[in-house]
């Protein structure tokens, strides 16, 4: 499933204008199920939202799609932009965060606003990659997601005259996705269609960059142990924080902490 991308391309064009298009990255079957894996997983996380008094802002997103052992891991076991995020940030890098939108008509959620996925602006030193899947198609009218070309070399956000005026539409098929700089200024359209528009959300880093959930301890070092390398890297195993003396003094190959994660 690796994609065979243009490396130098694709760096040209994350550098310049900070975003990417790949077409066709996931296949109709594992879309098929991704959909199916994602309705399930919003609802429990929407009866959590609500519970805790945050279902209002938090509307339509649904945050941590990990812990099911569904389409999702199978999706992150092949993952088909290995090369491209290990050529972004020169080296090893780990998974921060995987959720999805779901883009309702009338939706009030913050992913509507303009805004950057990483709080830290770091310039030019890269600390976090998005990659946004269409779950359906994005078209104009069912809100794809407005992309300010070059802002991710702007620490400050643009006025929404500048940025509505300029942004691009990031309109394309179900099974693409866009890739782009996470000090990138971007919002989601509005949905005026009737009906829902899916996106899962994916944001790697260095993995010395704090995760916004610990994925290993979510799904625990059994399981850790029982999956291939590539996805131990992913997840996190290799970039773990250790809690305990004992943890800590380890022989190499079992530090929580392995000597390649920079
Ligand atoms: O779904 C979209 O159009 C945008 C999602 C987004 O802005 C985000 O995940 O940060």
């Amino acid at each position: 499933m690796e994609q065979n991308i243009d490396e130098y391309e694709t760096g040209y064009l994350l550098q310049t204008q900070g975003w990417l298009h790949c077409k066709s990255l996931i296949d109709d079957n594992l879309l098929a199920g991704l959909c199916t894996d994602l309705a399930d997983m919003y609802e429990q996380r929407r009866a959590v939202q609500i519970d805790n008094g945050i279902g209002e802002v938090m509307s339509g997103t649904c945050h941590h799609l990990l812990g099911d052992h569904n389409s999702m891991e199978t999706m992150l076991a092949n993952w088909p932009l290995d090369g491209l995020v290990k050529h972004y940030f020169g080296g090893n890098y780990i998974l921060n965060s995987f959720g999805a939108f779901i883009n309702q008509p009338n939706d009030t959620a913050y992913v509507s606003r303009i805004h950057r996925d990483v709080r830290t602006y770091a310039g030019e030193f890269r600390l976090l990659l998005n990659v946004l899947i269409m779950l359906d198609d994005f078209t104009l009218e069912n809100g794809a997601t407005y992309i300010l070309s070059g802002s991710h070399h702007v620490a400050t956000k643009p006025p929404e005259e500048l940025f509505y005026a300029n942004a691009t539409r990031a309109v394309g098929k179900a099974g693409d996705a866009i890739v782009f700089d996470s000090n990138i200024w971007h919002a989601a359209g509005e949905n005026k269609s009737t009906a829902i528009r899916r996106g899962l959300t994916l944001t790697f880093s260095r993995p010395f960059f704090k995760q916004q959930l610990d994925y290993p301890r979510l799904l625990g070092q059994a399981y850790g142990e029982q999956i291939t390398p590539q996805l131990r890297q992913l997840l996190g195993y290799n970039a773990r924080t250790p809690s305990t003396i004992d943890e800590y003094y380890q022989p190499v190959p079992k530090r929580f902490y392995q000597p390649d994660q920079g």
